[in-house]
C-alpha cells in the first residue's frame, strides 16, 4: 500500500522530540530544565501535514507614503512533518512554516514584535532580524523558555531584503530545522510594479539516516560540524513547490515576477539558477538600493543573505529554481517549480523546426 503523508504521520509514534531535546539540552537554561521535559512529552504529539511555505504568502506591496507601526508575532513552533514521502523529522519552524512568515515593512517603520515560544515546545527560541540595529538584532531580546513571551520595537532604519533567523547557543542546529525567514524592508520610494511576488528559502538538513530511507529521522549532531547534510531543501521540502507535490505557482507568459531567496544555511551557500531562465534583473544581498546586474545566469547567496530578483517568462513551460550544486538537486531535494502558461512563441523558443 503507497504510503501518504497523512498516513505516515498517523502511524509514527515517540522518538524525535525526545532526542532532539536531548541533543540540544545545552541550550536549555538549567531552570527550564523541569519544565522543558515536561513539554517534550506534550510536544511529541504534535505532527503537521505541510511544513512548506507557500511561495505566494507574501504581504501586498507597500503604497503607503508614510511610517507607521507594524505589529508581528512570531511563533517558534517544534512540529512533526515529512521532508519527503515515508521520512519524518521534527522540525523547528516560525508559526509552523519553512521557511518563516514573509515579514514586509517600510523603511521608517516601528516594528512591534511578540515573540510567544508556546508552552508545548522543547526548548528555547529567540530571533536575530539583520534588519534590526541593536544588539543580536534582537537574540537577547527574545530569548524564551517554552511558556514564555517577549515583547520588541524596533525601528526598521535601512533598507532591503534580510533574514531572520534563530540564534539560540544550537544556532546552527535551529536553523537547519527549520528556523529562518525574511523581512523585507522596502524603501521608501517603493519597489517597482510585477504581476507576481514568490518566496523561496533554501536550507539542510542534517539527519541519521540516508535521503529517502524511510522512517524517522533523528537529527544528526555528527554530520553538521562535517557539513555533510542529508537534504538540501528549497521550502522545507524535497521537492516540494512543483506539480506533483505541493503544486507550483503559475504565470502567464509575458508576466514579470520578482523572487524573494534566502539562504538559511546553516552552512551551504546555494548557486540559485532558474532552469529554462535567467535572472533578469538582479540584487545581490537583497541590498535594494543598488543599481540591479542584469540577466545574472547562477547567483550565489551565502547563508545568513538574501538576493530578490526579477524573471519574465517568454514561452510556455517550467522554469526550475535549483542550487546548481546539481548533486543537491538529483540526491538531497533541493527544486521548485513556476510554469508559465500560454501560446507557444516558435520564434523564440522552437522543440521541433522540422515539422
Ligand atoms: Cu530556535
Amino acid at each position: 500500500m503507497p504510503t501518504t503523508r497523512r498516513t505516515v504521520l498517523q502511524g509514527i509514534g515517540v522518538g524525535g522530540a525526545a532526542s532532539l531535546a536531548g541533543c540540544s539540552a545545552d541550550s536549555a537554561p538549567q531552570t527550564n530544565r523541569r519544565r522543558t521535559e515536561k513539554a517534550t512529552s506534550k510536544q511529541q504529539q504534535k505532527t503537521v501535514e505541510r511544513v512548506a511555505a507557500d511561495p505566494t504568502d507574501i504581504p501586498d506591496p507597500i503604497s503607503r507614503t508614510e511610517p507607521k507601526e507594524v505589529e508581528v508575532t512570531l511563533r517558534p513552533e517544534e512540529v512533526t512533518g515529512e521532508i519527503e514521502d515515508g521520512v519524518t523529522f521534527t522540525y523547528m519552524t516560525y508559526n509552523g512554516q519553512v521557511p518563516g512568515p514573509f515579514i514586509r515593512v517600510r523603511k521608517g517603520d516601528t516594528v512591534n514584535l511578540t515573540f510567544e515560544n508556546p508552552e508545548e515546545n522543547a526548548m528555547p527560541h529567540n530571533v536575530d532580524f539583520h534588519a534590526v540595529a541593536g544588539p543580536g538584532g534582537g537574540a537577547e531580546a527574545t530569548m524564551t523558555a517554552p511558556g514564555e513571551t517577549a515583547h520588541l520595537k524596533f525601528k526598521a532604519t535601512y533598507p532591503g531584503a534580510y533574514i531572520y533567523h534563530c540564534a539560540v547557543p544550537n544556532m546552527d542546529m535551529h536553523i537547519s530545522a527549520g528556523m529562518f525567514g525574511i523581512i523585507l524592508v522596502e524603501p521608501e520610494e517603493g519597489l517597482p510594479e510585477v504581476d507576481h511576488e514568490f518566496y523561496f528559502g533554501q536550507h539542510e538538513i542534517y539527519t541519521d539516516k540516508r535521503a529517502g530511507e524511510e522512517g524517522h529521522h533523528e537529527f544528526s549532531m555528527g554530520s553538521m560540524p562535517r557539513e555533510d547534510p542529508t537534504y538540501v531543501l528549497l521550502n522545507g521540502e524535497k521537492y516540494g513547490i512543483t506539480p506533483d507535490n505541493r503544486g507550483s505557482p503559475t504565470v502567464q507568459t509575458g508576466d514579470t515576477a520578482r523572487v524573494y531567496f534566502v539562504t538559511g544555511g546553516p552552512n551551504l551557500t546555494s548557486s540559485f539558477h532558474p532552469i529554462g531562465n535567467v535572472w533578469e534583473k538582479l540584487w545581490p544581498e537583497g541590498s535594494l538600493t543598488t543599481e540591479p546586474q542584469t540577466h545574472i545566469q547562477t547567483k550565489q547567496v551565502a547563508p545568513g543573505s538574501t538576493t530578490v530578483a526579477t524573471m519574465n517568462f517568454p514561452v510556455p513551460g517550467a522554469s526550475k529554481l535549483v542550487d546548481h550544486s546539481l548533486s543537491r538537486v538529483m540526491r538531497k531535494g533541493c527544486l521548485a517549480v513556476i510554469e508559465a502558461e500560454g501560446a507557444e512563441r516558435p520564434d523564440i523558443f522552437d522543440p521541433d523546426p522540422d515539422t
